[in-house]
């Protein structure tokens, strides 16, 4: 880890609790950039973050970092920005070749593909559990089984196992998902 910039006392990360926000902490880290962090708790209940965020961004979802006047929002805007501008070329292949478009092609997967899913899997987790009249509860299980079943698992079933052969092959493991292969 390399320190190569010394952040002003008005650049702030604002970190949500429990949330994907913990990514760009991450990776501020392995930038070796200093840094502030203002703090949100989400609402215990809901789980939704405090009203004070949307202060920051009309959003008010987390990350969202504050940089030199800039604010900015979406976890692959946020990567590529800070990459761009404080990696100096580290951790990030050399643009026009084929790692970088595989590069640019995980980066969107996590948020456009696999993301959405895993959250139709927590909510529709949770209806289930939650609280109703219990002449609702066979009518909810029921609606819950078929969205899961026909949608939810096996999409994210496929889409974890494109994920696993192309880390696999990513690590020198033999590649079966050569759909996924970038080709020029
Ligand atoms: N696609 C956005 C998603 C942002 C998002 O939904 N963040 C969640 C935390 S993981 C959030 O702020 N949730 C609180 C809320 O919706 O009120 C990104 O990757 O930055």
């Amino acid at each position: 880890m390399t320190a190569s910039r010394r952040v002003e006392p008005d650049d702030l990360r604002h970190h949500l609790n429990n949330s994907r926000s913990q990514r760009i902490l991450w990776l501020l880290e392995e930038l070796g950039l200093e840094y502030d962090i203002r703090r949100y708790q989400r609402d215990p209940k809901t789980m939704l973050a405090p009203p004070e965020l949307r202060q920051i961004h009309p959003l008010g979802k987390s990350p969202v970092v504050t940089d030199d006047g800039l604010t900015l929002a979406e976890s692959g805007a946020i990567i590529e920005y800070l990459v761009g501008r404080y990696g100096n070329g580290r951790l990030v292949p050399a643009a026009d070749t084929p790692e970088r478009l595989r590069y640019t092609y995980w980066l969107h997967y996590a948020e456009g593909s696999l993301q959405p899913l895993l959250l139709m899997k927590l909510f529709f987790g949770r209806i289930e559990k939650g609280p109703m009249p219990f002449f609702a509860k066979p009518v909810a299980k029921a609606i819950v089984a078929k969205v899961v079943g026909s949608f939810i698992t096996p999409n994210s079933s496929e889409t974890s196992a494109i994920w696993k052969a192309n880390w696999g092959a990513a690590r020198g493991l033999p590649d079966r998902s050569s759909r996924l292969r970038t080709s020029r």
